[in-house]
């Protein structure tokens, strides 16, 4: 979504995995058109599937750069399968670069890439984004590859991280651990250079609040305003992943419960949790607890005519979700950690201006470097979650567009052509390609 306009404008090629397995991998790259892009697709051996996208991308980096070194898994096949499909990625695309082009390469995924197409001779311009957090040094470090790692990172003439947070810990891991030097933008480790900034991602403001405006989100917004029956609804909309503290949230939520009877059968909480990586164990894991989770509160508390938790496994549309998101009294967004999470600015961007939701948001969310007036929690603290829900619920009209005016305003300052624009000059920039510095 937010490339789609970058790639129309400046005539790109959007290059990846077509996410189907061939038996043999073959190394052909079909090119087709999509809305005035050119789409350039190659595909995956199902051994590269299982090491390299189920297991190096979401079995390693994912939960360890989400802090849950409990659930990383160490293993010589992933690391292997890592490698070897981003020397393919490289391969294949080397060809497909002329020569004024640069190259935006997006997350984890993908971030031995620039190596890989240095070694293909490309001496273009080339950038990284990472959309997930950068892990505080102390835990990198129990990557058993951390440098091979790091310094494949350095072959990059740019990197952008979401938040200060992401960017410092970087910087601390170049200084403390690859013993090299930050000199303002400019970092240099393991013989080479890099210049590094902060990106945070915003929203296409002006097309969600198209699609607000639009017949299905006013036809999901009327059909909410139905089933709420005068209660106020709160409501989490996220991928069903451990890092969004899913199971903390419902036991907070359980928390208010007990804290504000007064409260209760006023108030539902409404979850979409679309499943993903069902492939795999620890998504299949997090989606059980929370089955358990949600029946026992529902079962504790529920009446004949309330049930506390709605809970939806389904994905909705764009323009369905701004309707279900403009209904809801509370935004709960409360991840363990994230790069960003937009879903906290499309929840403010759906808000009616005249009488808006309010924004219950975890510190340990990217996004809250940028949004201070949302309620900022802790979300491994249940008593303080319970606490922020029943003042949103509480609080007066008059504080609620004053926080939601400043909130918008934010949002319209630092929204997705900004994050673009920003990192896109940073990265066509200043100084010639591939410069290399004596170690
Ligand atoms: P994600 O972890 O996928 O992305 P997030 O930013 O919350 O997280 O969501 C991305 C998009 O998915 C949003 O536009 C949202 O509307 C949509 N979405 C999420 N849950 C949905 C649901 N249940 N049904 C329908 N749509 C849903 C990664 C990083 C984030 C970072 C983004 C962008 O993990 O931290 O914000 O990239 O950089």
């Amino acid at each position: 979504m937010a490339l789609a306009a970058a790639l129309r404008e400046y005539s790109g090629v959007w290059f990846g995995w077509s996410g189907q397995t061939t038996g043999q991998h073959t190394g052909q790259v079909s090119l087709q058109r999509q809305d005035g892009v050119t789409v350039a697709t190659l595909d995956l051996e199902e051994q590269d599937r299982q090491e390299y996208y189920n297991g190096y991308a979401n079995r390693t980096i994912w939960p360890l750069f989400h802090y849950r070194v409990d659930l990383s898994a160490y293993e010589r096949s992933f690391s292997e399968g890592y490698a070897r499909v981003n020397a393919r990625f490289a391969k294949a695309l080397a060809p497909l670069i002329g020569d004024g082009d640069f190259i935006w390469v997006h997350d984890y995924h993908l971030i031995p890439l620039a190596q890989e197409l240095r070694k293909q001779g490309v001496r273009n311009r080339i950038g990284f984004f990472l959309h997930i957090p950068w892990p505080a040094q102390r835990l990198l470090t129990t990557l058993p590859n951390h440098a091979e790692l790091t310094s494949a990172l350095f072959d990059y003439d740019l990197i952008g991280f979401q938040t200060e947070d992401s960017r410092s810990a970087f910087e601390d891991y170049v200084v403390k651990v690859a013993e090299g030097e930050a000199r303002g933008r400019r970092m240099g480790a393991f013989g080479r250079t890099v210049e590094v900034g902060v990106y945070p991602i915003g929203l296409d403001v002006d097309e969600f609040e198209a699609s607000a405006a639009g017949e299905v989100a006013g036809a999901e917004f009327a059909r909410m305003q139905a089933s709420l029956a005068g209660r106020s609804m709160v409501l989490g909309v996220d991928r069903l992943d451990y890092s969004k503290g899913l199971e903390e949230r419902f036991l907070a939520y359980e928390q208010f419960l007990q804290d504000n009877p007064d409260l209760r059968e006023r108030v539902f909480l409404l979850q979409i949790a679309t499943p993903s990586r069902e492939e795999v164990t620890a998504y299949q894991d997090i989606r059980a607890r929370l089955d358990a989770v949600t029946g026992r509160i529902n079962g504790a508390f529920a009446t004949v005519d309330w049930v506390p938790i709605r809970y939806v496994n389904r994905t909705y549309r764009r323009d369905e979700l701004a309707g279900i998101y403009r209904a809801a009294r509370v935004g709960l967004v409360t991840p363990l950690r994230d790069g960003m999470n937009l879903v906290a600015k499309e929840y403010v961007a759906a808000q009616d201006p005249e009488d808006p939701g309010v924004l219950v948001l975890s510190q340990f969310a990217g996004a809250s470097e940028q949004m201070d007036e949302a309620l900022i929690v802790n979300p491994f603290n249940r008593e303080e979650v319970a606490g922020a829900v029943a003042w949103a619920l509480t609080m007066d009209r008059a504080e609620r567009v004053r926080r939601w005016s400043l909130l918008m305003d934010g949002l319209r300052r630092s929204d997705v052509r900004a994050w673009r624009d920003a990192f896109v000059g940073d990265l066509r920039g200043h100084e010639p390609p591939a410069r290399r510095i004596a170690s």
